[in-house]
């Protein structure tokens, strides 16, 4: 005995027949032991009202650990679910660890109190951080293998940098590691499920799927979420797996289909999926009784298949161990476990002052960013010509955000794009011959011609691929840039965006983040572009903690921006507006390579003293148009403010300028009601009522969805004429 519970290494004693040795038994034993006791302690502790939530690993200790055994901590790299208590024991978490989070300790390392028990991290063991949300972990594991191959097939890619990111993102690879990711088999109804065996499949990736199939999830059975009840049968089809299906209470059996699954992985023939068949010995978690679902006949067949009970007789049968040593280790166990538990309660709780600490960047703060040089580079141009050729002639927005992406790419190896339609053909052999689609608007037209396939290609027609994959990259120190094709079409990824991207870094206390970039095309005023592709909605996003959201109205802007969303180590959403991608409005000479404009800073677009108008994107040019008119025709000069971001937004260059004029409208093409405009509208009135004379005005559109015909469309969407029927409502107040 004495075997190191946290020391996590393939069992390599086997006897003659290929069983494994007592010494390798007993260590199993140990963990899945100790697993169970942890749980058994920090239901007692909920109890007692001492932890506020548990959810156990009862019954799935088995499989689990011979998936921790079968992998290397550190090396190959981990997204496990909530389930997984026995699994990350064996990787090397311990069960101080865990009692620190269930006490919601300030010491807690994977969140600093932030989340509930079992919501692993460790950047030491490449466990990353995981959410309550079932199902999102696979998609990033998909990226991270993807990172790993990448920097495999460009090491160069992997050096640190300074000046951007890269020099908070530092990367580790090894070209034969493996991605373990795991979930339960109510879980795999989820779209996220079958978007990640997509990917994976397609692009060979080494990435374990482990399903830890208990029968239930919560009180719905295994076949109310899977067609026959057996989820191996529904994927057998996927071409570049290997499959496993296993006795999830047999550790040995489990052990040796999990080293199976990382050979075929390692060895790049592609992904495997490990399905376990476990049972759940408690209920869902200590907030659920199965007794209210369950039969008693059902529960105790359960029973005769707990894992720890049958390898207790294991044990006995072959002589490994005595009844007495038994005893004896489990005494040890219990010990360890509530000596563990004892420390936790001990711990300091998380400080007050910590709760913003790593909602952003503490590194890297893109409004004081190093980079920005928006002055200094405005004027000039590099002989006028970017990257991709263009000339010193006025370029358009579109033009000018292709530009910033071939510059980006050319200096930044880490920089993946994708999205759906953005190559230039997926069939290379094509290239040759066609012009290339380089996306529906034609941003990332000629990218994947100039850098290849492994860093400009389609994904599957599936947001939320896009948007989890990205997770995964930019976890990995990668630079996702990635297209949602419309913002109309943004749904099936937000909630990647809002559970996931925006909150790996506060989630995980600051050891883990996701700084990619989304760039979405947005808006209306298209004549015809109708419901579904003339949306906006920047205020869900600018609502999610975690999120940098910009919004250009004109070339020089978007180029210089965009170039900041690239090298700041925040996410960004970066939304660009269709309406303005290609109008005479706004176009600009190409700035050079190293234009880059911070976030937070407004532009004042045109200076006024009567009132101010606080605006941004296609709201910019149609309030200028107004503004133009009420001075020609009134003599009312308004002072119009180009936000440009959104979230950080420059509350200074606001609250300036309606000192100055005591009156202020907030303009915005989106809906009136709960749009981002009433958040402006009301610090306003807050923090500047006594300079007002005149209520706070706001213009949105109409609240309803953009009809499909023009005449409607006109009428929904706020005119240059609902701006100055506001500016001369205003001016007579
Ligand atoms: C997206 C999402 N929907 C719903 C929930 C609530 N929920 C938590 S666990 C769970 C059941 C999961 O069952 P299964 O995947 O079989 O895993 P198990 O808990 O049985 O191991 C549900 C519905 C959630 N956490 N996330
Ligand atoms: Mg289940």
């Amino acid at each position: 005995m004495g075997l190191a519970v946290s020391s996590a290494h393939a069992p390599t004693g086997v006897d003659a027949l290929g069983r494994l040795g007592s010494q390798e038994l007993i260590q199993i034993y140990r963990l899945m032991y100790l697993s169970r006791r942890i749980d058994d302690r920090e239901i007692l502790l909920k109890r007692q009202q001492k932890t506020f939530f548990q959810i156990s690993a009862a019954g799935h200790e088995a499989f689990q650990v011979a998936a921790g055994l079968a992998l290397k901590p550190g090396y190959d790299w981990f997204f496990p679910y909530y389930r997984d208590r026995a699994l990350t024991l064996t990787l090397g978490v311990t069960p101080t660890d865990m009692f620190l989070q269930a006490v919601g300790a300030g010491t807690d390392p994977a969140s600093g109190g932030r989340q509930m028990p079992t919501h692993w991290s460790s950047r030491e063991l490449n466990l990353v951080s995981t959410s309550s949300s079932t199902a999102t972990q696979v998609l990033h594991a998909v990226g991270c293998a993807e990172a790993g191959r990448y920097f495999t097939n460009h090491p160069d890619a992997a050096a640190r940098a300074e000046g951007d990111y890269r020099a908070f993102r530092d990367v580790t690879f090894h070209g034969d590691e493996v991605v373990l990711t795991c979930i339960g088999e109510g879980s795999t109804s989820q779209g996220e499920f079958w978007e990640a065996l997509n990917t994976a499949s397609n692009r060979k990736l080494p990435v374990i799927f482990m399903i830890e199939d208990n029968g239930y999830a919560i009180s719905v059975p295994v076949e109310v979420n899977t067609p026959g009840g057996n989820i191996s049968r529904l994927v057998a089809n996927f071409p570049n797996f290997h499959f496993e299906e296993v006795d999830g209470t047999d550790p040995e059996a489990s052990l040796r289909a999990f080293q199976r699954a990382a050979e075929h992985c390692r060895a790049g023939l592609g992904p495997a999926f490990v399905h376990g068949h476990c049972i759940r010995v408690y209920s869902h978690s200590l907030s659920d009784d199965d007794k209210l679902y369950r039969s008693a006949a059902e529960r105790e067949a359960d029973a005769l298949r707990d894992p720890i009970h049958k390898m207790q007789m294991r044990l006995l049968r072959e002589n490994i161990l005595t009844a007495e040593q038994i005893n004896a280790l489990e005494k040890e166990l219990e010990r360890e476990a509530a000596a563990a538990a004892e420390q936790a309660l001990k711990a300091p709780l998380p400080e007050l002052a910590s709760i913003p600490k790593h909602v952003y960047s503490e590194d890297l703060d893109p409004v004081r960013a190093t980079f920005a040089t928006e002055k200094a580079q405005a004027a000039g141009s590099r002989n006028g010509k970017s990257a991709s050729g263009k000339g010193a002639a006025p370029r358009t927005m579109a033009d000018l955000i292709n530009a910033c992406l071939h510059d980006e790419m050319a200096r930044d190896p880490r920089i993946v794009v994708y999205g759906e339609d953005v190559a230039d053909a997926s069939r290379e052999d094509a290239l040759s011959e066609v012009k290339g689609k380089g996306g529906v608007f034609k941003l990332t037209s000629g990218l994947q011609a100039e850098f290849g396939s492994e860093r400009v290609f389609n994904s599957p027609l599936a947001e939320a691929n896009i948007v989890g994959r990205a997770v995964g990259l930019a976890v990995r120190g990668m630079k996702p840039v990635v297209e949602i094709q419309f913002f109309d079409y943004i749904w099936p990824a937000v909630h990647q965006i809002h559970n996931e991207l925006a909150l790996m870094r506060w989630r995980s206390n600051g050891a883990w983040a996701s700084p990619a970039v989304i760039r979405v095309p947005i808006g209306g005023y298209l004549t015809g572009g109708a419901i579904y592709h003339s949306q906006s909605g920047e205020s869900i996003f600018t609502h999610i903690p975690g999120l940098r959201v910009v919004f250009p109205s004109n070339a020089l802007d978007a180029n210089g921006l965009l170039r900041t969303a690239i090298r700041c180590d925040d996410p960004v959403l970066f939304l660009e507006h269709k309406r303005l991608y290609r109008e005479s409005y706004g176009r600009a000479p190409y700035p050079g390579p190293d234009f880059a404009i911070p976030f937070g800073k407004a532009a004042i677009v045109r200076p006024g003293q009567h009132m101010t108008l606080v605006t941004y994107g296609a709201l910019v040019p149609r309030s200028l148009q107004a503004a133009e008119k009420a001075s020609r025709e009134q003599g009312i000069e308004v002072e119009v403010i180009d936000l440009r971001t959104l979230s950080p937004y420059d509350w200074e260059t606001i609250a300036t300028s309606v000192r100055k004029t005591s009156r202020v409208i907030v303009a915005h093409e989106d809906m009136l009601s709960w749009g981002y405009g009433a958040e402006i509208a009301a610090r306003i009135a807050d923090e500047l009522f006594d300079d007002l004379d005149a209520p706070v005005k706001r213009i949105g559109a109409m609240d309803t969805f953009v009809a499909y015909q023009p005449v409607l469309e006109d009428a929904i969407l706020p005119q240059p004429d609902t701006v100055l029927k506001a500016i001369t409502e205003l001016h007579a107040y």
